[in-house]
């Protein structure tokens, strides 16, 4: 029943080509959304999962950047902010798009969709496109420590994370006319506050009024985002095998980031993000600091110790994971990515158990279906009681599920691996996936 129920949700976000996050809240395009979403859709229809991310990479830009958002011409300017109109920029493909980047956790998903059905016309359609995403980031963000840093907390995917409280303070943000359409859809105890989105829209002036070119008052290297770099170089070198191009490359690359991380983000028993601007470690008990467990080549002594941490200050034994330490003073049981559990934070942490650490996998990946089953398809989760907190319908809790359903299984019922078709009655492939579909 809850992946009929995920199913459904997909269904009714999806807009022709791709997938909206959520119909109110997020009535656009967003980047790392896609790329889970594929992963989701992936289990039920591969089809729809290629054309998420061979719509999102058709608005790539020229130098190689995927935009966060890529807006919906037919979508109202007031019914998102900041819109178009803030951001006064369009891509080759004529999309008004943002021109900020996130995570890159698309190769990853390519590779999971064709796992899910192989397609190697597909892969070699968008090979060269995730090729020069990485690209972009080295030539653009790569620290001679060999680190890749963002330049807005929304690159961060982890928008609001006390990670960033100490950066942000310093950053004048001034009166913004900050028009926020979020509050209309959710509670204010549950977003960040308006001094945040001052500086959010400061940040993303600023970055715009150089041609998106140089980074301002805020310049990170994150643990989450390095790692997800890290994996798209593994993911590429899988890709470029299927495409017959040199794997090697791409080896060597996740090898060095992972070495970079290693050295320079390390430190206490987890991962923290780096302040490029003062060259401090900004320490903080964030659960991005969980995610270098996806790299396989992290060393053995360094995983175990990030599992001890993962315990004992996450606790995640219990099969939920915080996206903020509960015992730290900036964590907040309700508020956005202050503490809240996320479905996709889990996913990827989860991904980085389970060739290590399958005893605390599982409990994780029943953790995920648990939340859903009980308070439905919400943006984020109290880690405790696990009640909804967010807008409803939010499509990559839908998706990561159907994922999570198809390799771990579901009620005691072992996983079918691969797609979810049976299970899932052919309700998905039934549903007329519309003309809009990238050839
Ligand atoms: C949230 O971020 C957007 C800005 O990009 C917002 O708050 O308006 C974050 O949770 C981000 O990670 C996510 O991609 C986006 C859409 O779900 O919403």
């Amino acid at each position: 029943m809850i992946l009929r129920d995920a199913v459904r949700v997909l269904v009714a976000n999806w807009d022709g080509s791709y997938t909206v996050p959520s119909r109110r809240l997020y009535p656009h395009q967003w980047s790392w959304d896609s790329a889970f979403i594929a992963i989701g859709n992936a289990r039920w229809s591969p089809r729809r999962a290629r054309s998420e991310l061979l719509a999102l990479f058709g608005s790539q830009w020229r130098d190689g950047r995927v935009p966060h958002i890529v807006f919906n011409p037919r979508v109202p300017e007031g019914a998102y902010f900041p819109g178009p109109e803030f951001w006064m920029v369009r891509a080759p493909s004529g999309s008004a798009t943002s021109g900020i980047v996130q995570p890159p956790v698309h190769a990853l998903a390519a590779w999971q969709v064709h796992l899910a059905e192989p397609d190697p016309v597909f892969l070699r359609r968008l090979y060269p496109r995730l090729v020069a995403q990485q690209d972009f980031l080295r030539a653009a963000r790569r620290s001679p420590e060999g680190l890749i840093s963002i330049v807005h907390p929304w690159e961060s995917g982890m928008d609001n994370s006390p990670a960033w409280d100490l950066p942000l303070a310093a950053v004048e943000a001034g009166p913004a006319g900050v028009t926020r359409k979020d509050l209309g859809h959710v509670s204010a105890d549950e977003r960040p506050t308006d001094r945040d989105y001052e500086c959010y829209v400061a940040l993303a002036r600023a970055y715009r009024d150089t041609g998106y070119r140089r980074a301002g008052a805020f310049r990170v290297e994150d643990p989450l985002f390095n790692a997800a770099y890290g994996v798209a170089e593994l993911s590429l070198a899988k890709i470029a095998e299927v495409c017959g191009a040199d794997p090697e490359p791409h080896h060597q690359e996740a090898a060095a980031i992972t070495a970079a991380m290693v050295e320079h983000l390390f430190d206490e028993g987890l991962f923290h993000s780096r302040d490029v601007l003062t060259g401090h470690l900004l320490r903080s008990s964030s659960a991005a600091g969980l995610v270098p467990l996806m790299l396989p080549d992290l060393p053995r002594d360094i995983a175990n110790t990030l599992i001890g941490t993962a315990l004992d200050l996450f606790g995640l034994k219990d099969g939920v994971l915080p996206s903020f330490a509960p015992s730290a003073p900036e964590y907040d049981r309700a508020r956005y990515w202050r503490g809240p559990s996320w479905i996709n934070l889990s996913w990827l942490v989860w991904q980085g158990l389970r060739h290590r650490r399958a005893d605390l996998a599982g409990p994780l990946a029943d953790g995920m279906i648990r939340a859903v089953t009980e308070s439905g398809f919400r943006e984020y989760f109290d880690p405790f009681t696990l009640q909804g907190h967010g807008c409803h319908d939010f499509s990559w809790s839908a998706a990561l599920v159907l994922d999570v359903a198809a390799e771990h299984g579901l009620d005691g019922v072992p996983a079918p691996g691969g797609q979810l078709g049976q299970e899932l009655g052919g309700l998905g492939e039934a549903d007329d996936v519309g003309d809009h579909v990238p050839a």
